[in-house]
Parts: C-alpha cells; structure tokens; sequence
C-alpha cells in the first residue's frame, strides 16, 4: 500500500494526563519534549512522501494525539470508531470534519455503540484486517467493522490481544511477508504463514515500528530489532518518541496513513 496523506495532532499541554497501563514505562510525560519529538515525526512523515496535515491541539482531549485510535482509513473509505474510554470517545467528534474534507459522506462509517473499538486494533495486511479484541474493541465492533469493509472487498478475522493495550503493540506488518511480534502473537496460528520475527521483551516497544512507502520508522533504542530491519533491506528512519511512550503510544498511533 502506497500512501500519500497523513493526518497527525499535535499533543496538548494535558497529555500529561494521557491513559497509561503503565506498560512501557512508569514516568509521566514532558509535554515541551514530546512537542519537539512530534515535530521530527511529522518531519520523517513528510520525507517519506506524505503531505501531512497537522491538527491543533485538544486540551480536553489528554491522548488525542493518537489520531489512529478514532478512526480506521484506507485510501478509499473511513470508519470512525467508537472507544468504550469515556476521555477518549470525544476524539472520534473531533476527527469527523477533518475525514470529510477526504471522503464522500457514502464512504464514511461508523462503530455504533455496543460495538466499540479502537484504530490501535486495526492491523491491515494487503486487503485483510487483523482486529484485535481487546479492552477497547469488543465483538460487535468487529462485526460492524466487518460489514463495513466488505463493501469495499476486504475482509477481516479477529486475534484476542492478551498482553497490554492494542493488538498493534504486539504485532506488525511491514511489507513483503515481514511481520514483528511478541513471543505471545506468535503462538498465534493466523501468523503462522508470515516471515516472523519476535522481538524480545526488552525491545517490545519496538514492535510498533511503522512501514512507509518502503522505508521502515523504527523507535530510538531497540537495537535488536532494529539491526533485523536491517537485515531485511529496509530503509531505516529512527525516531524518538519516548515521551509518548509513556502513555502508552507508539509510532503508528501517532497518525493516520492514506
Ligand atoms: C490510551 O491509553 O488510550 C493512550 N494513552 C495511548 C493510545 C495509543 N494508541 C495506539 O496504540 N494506537
């Protein structure tokens, strides 16, 4: 898949208070850093051939720089989700006018409640998504999300997310068959035809690193994973994003790709 479009947020000064599980780290955030980081995000995206637009901040919204969670895009329709997190659910109003600059109202759906999901579930490999069910996506989303895509000749199957947050924590897709993920996905009989590579768990982070228009984003600090990228023939950009890290985000929840 070929992307042209970004759309990213700029973190607000209440990321401080962004939802954290603790997973990756047990700090709080520094706003004035994690500006700085996103720009140099922003920046990389732009190198690689993205016109990004760069939403304001959200000061009610404390993680609504993780424009991937309200919404699922291709370069075809949008599907804006519906998080069951009550500081989060307000993202998806926020995001809305921005995708109809972008797509038709006919190619706009939406997760209607009891379906709940979020985008940091939504793995795409060619034309089939990976959902993860979660703490944020449950069935019912995943049925709706599945009827959606239908429409449009995709097709979707549903992977339990055992381990943390969001199934992309867990597991990636670069291009080419290449897939990173933990030790737990990878007992997982739906990844069993794809060339894995599991990270360890002291470079779990690094799992979220993000393919685009074949250079791969890798996150600072997870030299293993990193030198297998590598290894793979991939184009490298290494970006820091240690200050989202510690809400909880990675690379790929950062923005959406289309
Ligand atoms: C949250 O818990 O909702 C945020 N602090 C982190 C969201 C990360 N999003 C993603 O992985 N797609």
């Amino acid at each position: 898949v070929e992307f042209t479009n970004g759309i990213v947020r700029k973190p607000s000064k209440s990321m401080v208070e962004g939802i954290t599980t603790g997973m990756f780290s047990s700090e709080n955030p520094k706003y004035e850093d994690g500006l700085k980081q996103h720009g140099q995000y922003v920046k990389i995206l732009e190198k690689l051939g993205l016109e990004v637009l760069v939403l304001e901040p959200l000061e009610e919204f404390p993680d609504s720089c993780f424009v991937e969670d309200p919404a699922v895009v291709t370069d075809k329709f949008a599907i804006i989700t519906n998080s069951p997190k009550e500081s989060r659910n307000g993202e998806k109003v926020e995001i809305e006018p921005t995708l109809k600059n972008y797509f038709d109202n006919k190619d706009i759906y939406y997760i209607e409640y009891p379906g709940t999901m979020e985008g940091g579930d939504v793995l795409q490999v060619d034309n089939h998504f990976y959902v993860g069910l979660s703490e944020r996506t449950n069935d019912e989303g995943a049925k709706q999300f599945n009827e959606f895509v239908s429409k449009y000749g995709f097709t979707s199957s549903t992977v339990p997310v055992t381990e943390g947050l969001h199934l992309k924590d867990f597991v990636i897709y670069l291009d080419d068959n290449n897939m990173l993920l933990s030790s737990e996905m990878n007992k997982a009989s739906e990844f069993k035809d794809f060339n894995r590579y599991v990270v360890e768990k002291d470079e779990l982070y690094a799992i979220n690193s993000l393919f685009i228009n074949g250079t791969v984003m890798v996150p600072e600090g997870y030299p293993k994973t990193l030198n297998y990228i590598k290894s793979l023939g991939y184009p490298v950009e290494v970006v820091n994003t240690d200050e989202f890290k510690k809400i909880d985000g990675s690379l790929t929840c950062l923005s959406l790709r289309f």
